[in-house]
Order: structure tokens, then sequence, then C-alpha cells
């Protein structure tokens, strides 16, 4: 058995699932070498195997009715993918571009970012087609209580615990969790994301932008410099962009760029936190990029990536956002390149980054501080005793620069830190012997 016969027969089973197809081929690329290096025989290859399927797939219709009183019909989603470290955990995303691919590409992903967190986490996505946009606000309730009048059977505090992703924040988390509350007649913190309110950790909502941005700045020390002064294209302007991009200007670096599914705002000097609170405020409000007014801001439709010049870039929008064209462009510039969304690099792309030798953080240790604070958020509902948000934030450092020492100890290579190999190793190890501890 090798990695390669794997992946051979993966590709044969599941060649409707390109994107699953294009993490798992990444994640067996890193852990190639470290199982010839444990002459790992049959046994392991068998279990490798094993782990790239997932434990169960949960798919289910959801009914509802829209404001004009039109009945309307959705898919909902819930792949457990792994639980040897842990209940699954993972988020949901409402999108039409949610399939069964997404998900297990998304879950397989979530599998060695929670086991990098330390924390005892399993993994699971899930999600629906259901479009947000363009939604009233009684539509998105009526959807969201739809949606968890089939979900709430399968999921539990020590079973699996949904989150947010695109589409899902506070608001639908609230609405979910209130139709859970109801249904099961308890206050089990069975989704994380909510509001501080019932059982929500302060901090949660802006922990997954600082924890990339704390990520970046243990990557930028390990290189001798640091990101005050730096120039940062962001894409994306939902939960995770917004976040990251408050905390680089924090730390004093210039923001030049936010985008949409539409286009893209730039402001040469940077923008300010207040710009973009207003920023916020129009997408908030329903409205995209182009509506937003501010001087010195451009916008201009499309992708950015082959037109700005910055030091750093953080893709914070979604999945593939990044082709090998846009990575050869942005390295001619770049410093330092991290992921803030799911595998926003292309395979192609990633490779044009990691060959020009710069610094490149991969989502699943980069974007890790989101799901860990979810572990967080279940330990205080649990105890029923909530933190403050300074140690919140405390141990959300901790967490990322112990993910940062894990990469660097796993991607060692002869000159750099392969900080794709080294996540993926570190993650793969934990997942990999508790499954055999388990004996699965
Ligand atoms: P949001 O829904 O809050 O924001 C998503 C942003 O990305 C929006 O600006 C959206 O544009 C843009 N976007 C979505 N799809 C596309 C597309 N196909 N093309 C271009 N732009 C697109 O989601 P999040 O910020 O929560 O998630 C962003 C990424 O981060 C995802 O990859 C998610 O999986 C990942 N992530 C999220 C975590 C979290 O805690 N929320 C944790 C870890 C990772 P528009 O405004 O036009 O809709
Ligand atoms: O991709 C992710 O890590 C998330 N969407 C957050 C998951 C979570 O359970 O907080």
């Amino acid at each position: 058995m090798s990695t390669t016969k794997i992946f051979e027969r993966l590709s044969s089973t599941y060649q409707y699932e390109p994107t699953f197809l294009q993490a798992a081929k990444e994640l067996l690329a890193s852990v190639d070498t470290y199982l010839q290096s444990i002459s790992a025989g049959d046994f392991e290859y068998r279990l490798l195997e094993r782990l790239l399927v997932p434990e169960r797939i949960i798919t289910f219709r959801v009914d509802w009715v829209d404001d004009a009183g039109v009945m309307q019909t959705n898919v909902g989603y819930r792949v457990q993918f792994n639980s040897a470290l842990g209940p699954y955990k993972g988020g949901l995303r409402f999108d039409p571009s949610v399939n069964l691919d997404v998900l297990k590409f998304l879950g397989f992903e979530q599998m060695f970012k929670n086991a990098l967190t330390g924390l005892p986490l399993g993994a699971g996505k899930g999600g629906s087609d259901f479009n947000p946009k363009g939604k009233s606000d009684n539509e998105i309730r009526s959807f969201c209580r739809a949606f968890m009048l089939e979900l709430y059977r399968h999921i539990g505090i020590d079973r699996d615990v949904p989150a947010g992703d695109i589409g899902v924040g506070g608001r639908e988390i609230g609405y979910l969790y209130g139709m859970y509350k109801q249904i099961t007649n308890s206050n089990e913190g069975t989704l994380t994301g909510k509001d501080p309110l019932f059982g929500g950790s302060l901090g949660r909502t802006e922990a997954t932008g600082h924890g990339i941005v704390y990520f970046a700045e243990a990557v930028a020390a390990h290189h001798g410099f640091t990101l005050a002064g730096m120039t940062a294209a962001v894409s994306g302007s939902g939960n995770v962009a917004e976040f990251t991009a408050r905390k680089l200007i924090e730390l004093g670096a210039i923001v030049v760029t936010l985008s949409d599914r539409g286009g893209y705002m730039y402001k040469e000097t940077g923008f300010s936190e207040d710009e973009i609170s207003e920023i916020m405020n129009v997408k908030k409000s329903g409205q995209n990029l182009d509506a937003v007014t501010l001087p010195h801001v451009t916008y201009k439709a499309g992708s950015l990536w082959q037109v700005v010049t910055a030091d750093m870039y953080f893709p914070c929008a979604t999945q593939n956002e990044v082709s090998g064209d846009d990575a050869r462009a942005m390295v001619k510039s770049a410093k330092l390149i991290v992921e803030g969304a799911n595998m926003p690099l292309t395979l192609e792309a990633a490779l044009v980054v990691r060959e020009a030798g710069i610094p490149f953080a991969p989502g699943k240790a980069a974007n890790a501080g989101g799901v860990a604070v979810s572990g967080l958020e279940m330990t205080q509902h649990a105890s029923h005793y909530p933190w403050s948000r300074e140690r919140v934030d405390s141990e959300l450092r901790d967490i990322m620069k112990n993910i940062h020492q894990l990469c660097v100890e796993n991607g060692q290579t002869n000159k750099e830190i392969d900080y794709v190999k080294g996540a993926n190793l570190a993650g793969f190890k934990r997942v990999f012997e508790a499954m055999k501890k388990l004996g699965w």
C-alpha cells in the first residue's frame, strides 16, 4: 500500500467530489514521508484509508414557507466526519453552493484543525443549499427553525456541536439554538457562537480573525519581522475578514482591501477602524460593497489578487478563491500569505507560493482560533461560569502560539518551515493515534 494507491482508489470512488479530493490529496502528500519513516505497514495504510471516510453523513429535507406564503424546500446536511478526539465539532454553512462535496472537504479539514487546537474535539460540518441573500428576518428565522426541527435529533453536547460558517452568524445561531432549546426542553450548549446572554463566550465573534492575526504574528516573528507598517490585502467582508482586518489595524498594519462576491474596495493608505465599521454596517444592512461611499476609497468589480500589490495577503472569503495565476502575481510582492478562509488557495496556487519560498500559513492552522474558542465556550457553558474577555483572549493567544510551534516542529525542512506539511502532520498524528488506541 502507498498514499498514491490510496488516492487512486479515492479518486475513482469519489470522482464527483473534486473539492474533497483536493483536500485529501494535500493531506496525503504531507503524511507520505512520515508513514515511510515509521515503516508503516498494511495496518497503518488501511487505517489511513478509514480516516478518509466520514463516520456518518446525514441529509434531510427542510420544509419552510416564505413571506409570500409559498412553500419552499431545501436540503440540509451534517457530515459527522470523525469523533476519535471528542464530539463532532464544526460549523454550518448556508449558501447555494453547499453540497456533499463541499461539506466533506470542510469536515475533513476540520478534523486536523480541531486536533491542532489540543482540545478534545472531533470533526463535523453541515449546512444547507438555502440562500440567505435577500431573505427577510422572518424568513431566516423560519428556515433556521425548520432546519433544527430535523437536525436536533442528530446533535448533542457529547455527540455533535455545530457552530457558524458562511451565511451563519450570531443571528442564525440564536434562532437555531432557540428552537433546539424548545424542542429538547434543555439548556445544553449544543451550539457554539451563541450570544453571551444565553451561554455564549465573550470573544467568540472575534476569535477566528484575531487568531489568524496572532498566527501571522508568530510566523512573522519566526522569520524576523513584524506586521506593523506592512500593507495587507484582505478578501471577504464577513465575520472572518472583519476581525482579521481590525486586529491587523490594531497592530499597525495597513489594510488596503476588503471584498465581496461582486468586487473589492481599495484604499492606498489603509482603512481606519471607523471605516471598517462603516463598511460592515453597509454589509449588515444587506447591501453589497458597491453601495459604500468613503473618501479615497475605490470600488472595482472582480477579484483583487492580480491587481493589488501588498506585503501580506489574507484570503478570508471562500475555498479556491486564489488561482495559480493569482498566486503568480501575488508572490512578486508577498512576504507572507495567510489563509483565513478554509482552503482559499487552489493546489496550484499553494504550489506556486511554496515554491517561491514565501511563508505560507494554511487555513487549518491559521483559522483554528474560531473553533478553539468554540471549545472554550463549551467548557464555560458546561461549568456554568463565563470567563472574562481577557481570559478568553489570553487562552486564544496561547493556543495559536502552540499551533505555530506544532507546525514548526512537524514542518521543518532543510532551510524553511513548511507550514502546510507541519499542520497536516501534527493534526494527523493526533487523530491517527487516537483511532489506533480506540481500536478503530
Ligand atoms: P461570512 O458569511 O461571514 O462571510 C463570507 C464572506 O466571503 C462574504 O464577504 C462573502 O461575500 C464572501 N464570499 C462567500 N462566498 C464567496 C464566493 N463564492 N466568492 C467571493 N466571495 C465570497 O463567512 P465567514 O467570514 O464566517 O467565513 C469565511 C471563510 O472563513 C469561510 O471559508 C469559512 O469556512 C472560514 N472560517 C470561518 C470561521 C468562523 O468562525 N466563522 C472559522 C474558520 C474558518 P458576500 O458578502 O458577497 O456574501
Ligand atoms: O471552519 C471552522 O472552523 C468554523 N466554521 C468554526 C467551527 C466551530 O465549531 O466553531
